[in-house]
């Protein structure tokens, strides 16, 4: 599951997007030229300054916790998308992220302060261009989730009839392909709502009473080498991923979430799942990074266009370093699947987090190529 917190459903009358700044992006350790510097300490009461102002364009996030053991994240939010953030900034570190923003009101959120929420006023017109493809973009993507919630439920109904029949070998041998269309959609699972956790959590994501779906029925087949009292928990399984079937048909879709979200969880591939957590039971992780790497790049595909106006070199380097992912996980592969998890050295998971971060590195200098802001 994406580990971004879920939140309430998205806010409803928020439009697409209008534009693309052309920004003249060089390493991601730079801002887009001319942005715009904020400044904000993490503290125990939350952001410092807690409200800012800022005007319309490029804005380079600079963030540094200021001895908060409370407070190690901040997020700029749009309703309740989150369009960029920095994670993990415990004391004493600092990292920055860049967005371009039109006018409107936006949520500066440092996530546990005693009072987490601020105001971001963007004001000002945006130099831009006109971007008609923004709308294409967005229904490139959703077309991308319309097919693979399809091939969800598709894969999902052998794997649920096998459960409920207490055919252990046979739901083993469904499960992978279950898994990878869902793991290829993740890089938008925060608005799915709660029917990410109902469907992907981990026993740790969620209180023991509330642990369903994929990984719950993973945990009874391979540790406990029984499907038993699954039948309930696999037939709502097979509801939760129709109803998501049904939900990505209207489910409200930013260009510039769909950018972050590719790179947030391509960084938290690298970061935590690279560590075997997510498919703990069954080891089949290296299926989900195909298909999270697989996802992330169909984010990128769909929003693509809108990046070359502006920035052809950053496209071309991008899609270099997906098959350099690609590349490197080409080693592991076996048959229609790749080798166990248990199989990896250390040598291995640190060459794969490697060209992982490289990617995930160039592709957050997306977001903040892309317009979003309050839409009419
Ligand atoms: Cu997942």
């Amino acid at each position: 599951m994406n580990r971004i917190p879920v939140r309430a459903a998205l806010t409803a009358g928020v439009a697409g997007l209008l534009a693309v700044f052309a920004t003249a992006c060089g390493s991601s350790d730079e801002a887009p030229a001319g942005a715009a510097k904020m400044s904000i300490k993490l503290t125990d009461a939350g952001c410092d300054p807690h409200d800012a102002k800022a005007p319309a364009g490029p804005i380079n996030f600079e963030i540094e916790n200021d001895g908060s053991s409370k407070v190690t994240e901040m997020e700029v939010l749009d309703g309740e998308t989150i369009l960029g953030e920095k994670e993990n900034l415990t004391e004493g570190l600092s990292g920055s992220f860049s967005l371009t923003l039109e006018k409107g009101e936006y949520t500066l959120r440092c996530n546990g302060g005693s009072a987490e929420d601020g105001t971001l006023t963007v004001s000002g017109e945006l130099e831009s261009g006109n971007s008609p493809g923004v709308g294409k973009a967005i229904a490139r993507y959703r077309e991308y989730l319309e097919q693979n919630t399809a091939e969800l439920v598709a894969t999902t109904k052998p794997f649920v009839a096998a459960v409920v029949a207490g055919n252990v070998a046979e739901a083993k041998s469904l499960y992978a392909a279950a898994r990878i269309p869902y793991e290829r959609i993740e890089p938008v699972a925060e608005s799915f709502g709660d029917l990410d956790p109902r469907i992907d959590a981990r026993a740790n994501d969620v209180p023991a009473s509330e642990f369903e779906g994929f990984h719950r029925i993973e945990k009874a087949l391979w540790t406990g080498g029984t499907a038993k009292g699954m039948a309930p928990v696999a037939k709502r399984l097979q509801a939760d991923v129709e109803e998501l079937q049904a939900k990505v048909k209207t489910v409200e879709l930013q260009a510039v979430q769909i950018a972050n979200g590719a790179n947030e969880l391509l960084g938290e591939v690298s970061a935590s799942k690279i560590t075997g957590e997510e498919e703990r039971y069954s080891h089949i992780d290296l299926v989900d990074f195909e298909a999270n790497v697989e996802g992330a790049e169909a984010a990128f595909d769909a929003v693509e266009p809108l990046l070359s106006a502006g920035d052809p070199k950053l496209a071309k380097e991008i899609e270099a370093d997906f098959g350099k992912v690609y590349a490197t996980l080409k080693p592991y592969r076996r048959d229609n699947g790749f080798v166990s998890y248990t199989e990896l050295t250390a040598a291995d998971t640190r060459k794969l987090a490697q060209s992982i971060d490289a990617l995930a590195e160039k592709l957050s200098e997306v977001p903040a190529a892309i317009v979003t802001g309050e839409q009419s």
